[in-house]
């Protein structure tokens, strides 16, 4: 059985489309080689007293984790040479960073999370990385804030028991594992699709008493008795939004962060152009669905590179079903 390596799936999809010029596809192949770089550190970190608090806070006022830190360096290096990126914007950079030598030429620019659930780190729980790739446009700040839609190419990287790449370019979302004695990430699963409605949901309910009373009569609705519309749903959260999506993903489901006017978040916590953004692109391009509750995550532009959105994601059945609840419809007759 031939190997399909993440480099030649990428290389055979790019002959698709004849007039690439192969930049995206070596700019994909890069997300590869950091995925296995911050896998390499998380494994050795608690070895390498490189848990625990960089005593830094980033431009949300959060505390950077030691690794928040490294991972972030490390996805800066894998672009700085080959002339593809001309800027970069991070959750862990106040402002975005521009590749001197190629800040007019690099083609593209990128967003991302360099450590989600970072809450996860000092605990050996789920991590992941979430990258966003557009054009560079005019080379500015600016031109990171357009809508979701404008994204060439999206994905992220899971760091759990197995580390799992998942990207889409527009055409679908693949899937690949790593193979540690390859050194390798192979083609687990070609054009995901995500169930339609699932068994499960993620959401942090210490935070209800800020929720608008639509997001707490869903979440009370999923856990009412009633197996013709398969509830009660079970809780499945994990403190990271990349291990939660992977498994609705699969399985199928919801995850949601709304907006909490009493914990000083009122567009809730998570930055939409390098959490939501990204993953609404993945979920979209695997059958799913991403909203703020109102409007579709894909169509909002952002007006600050740090500004943050509610999210709900996932299945196309409950996140229907929780617009439906936020517009204060309740449950369809
Ligand atoms: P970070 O990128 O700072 O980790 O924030 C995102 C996140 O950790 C998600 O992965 C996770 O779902 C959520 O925040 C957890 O937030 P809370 O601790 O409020 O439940």
């Amino acid at each position: 059985m031939s190997l399909v390596t993440l480099d030649r799936f990428i290389l055979q999809s790019e002959q698709a489309h004849p007039a690439a010029t192969g930049e995206l596809s070596q700019l994909l192949m890069r997300f590869g080689l950091a995925g296995k770089q911050i896998a390499r550190e998380l494994a050795v970190a608690g070895l390498r007293k490189e848990l625990g608090s960089a005593h830094t806070t980033n431009v949300q006022g959060e505390e950077q984790k030691k690794l928040d830190v490294l991972a972030n360096e490390i996805l800066l290096e894998t672009f700085d040479y080959g002339g593809l990126v001309s800027l970069a914007a991070s959750e862990e950079m106040d402002e975005p960073f521009f590749y001197t030598r190629t800040a007019e030429t690099g083609r593209y620019a990128l967003l991302f999370d360099p450590m989600d659930g970072s809450s996860n780190i000092d605990v050996n729980g789920t991590l992941g990385t979430i990258f966003s790739v557009r054009n560079r446009k005019d080379g500015s700040e600016e031109a990171l804030l357009g809508a979701g839609n404008e994204q060439v190419a999206a994905g992220y990287i899971l760091f759990g028991p197995a580390t799992i790449l998942v990207y889409t370019c527009g055409d679908g979302v693949h899937l690949f594992t790593l193979d540690p004695s390859l050194g390798e990430f192979l083609l687990t699963k070609d054009t995901v699709r995500m169930p339609a409605r699932g068994r499960g949901f993620a959401v942090n309910e210490g935070h209800v008493s800020g929720w608008a009373p639509g997001v707490r009569a869903f979440t009370e609705y999923l856990k009412e008795k009633d197996p013709e519309t398969g509830r009660p749903y079970s809780t499945r959260y994990s403190g990271s939004l990349v291990g939660d999506l992977h498994r609705i993903l699969l399985e199928g489901g919801i995850y949601y962060y709304p907006a909490d006017a009493l914990s000083g978040k009122p567009q809730g916590k998570l930055r939409l152009l390098y959490e939501c953004h990204p993953l609404a692109f993945v979920a979209e391009q695997a059958g799913g669905r991403a909203s703020s509750g109102v409007e579709r995550i894909l169509d909002l532009a952002a007006e600050k590179l740090h500004q943050r959105s509610p999210l709900a994601i996932g299945s196309v059945t409950e996140v229907a079903l929780y617009e439906r609840f936020v517009r204060g419809e309740g449950p369809p007759e």
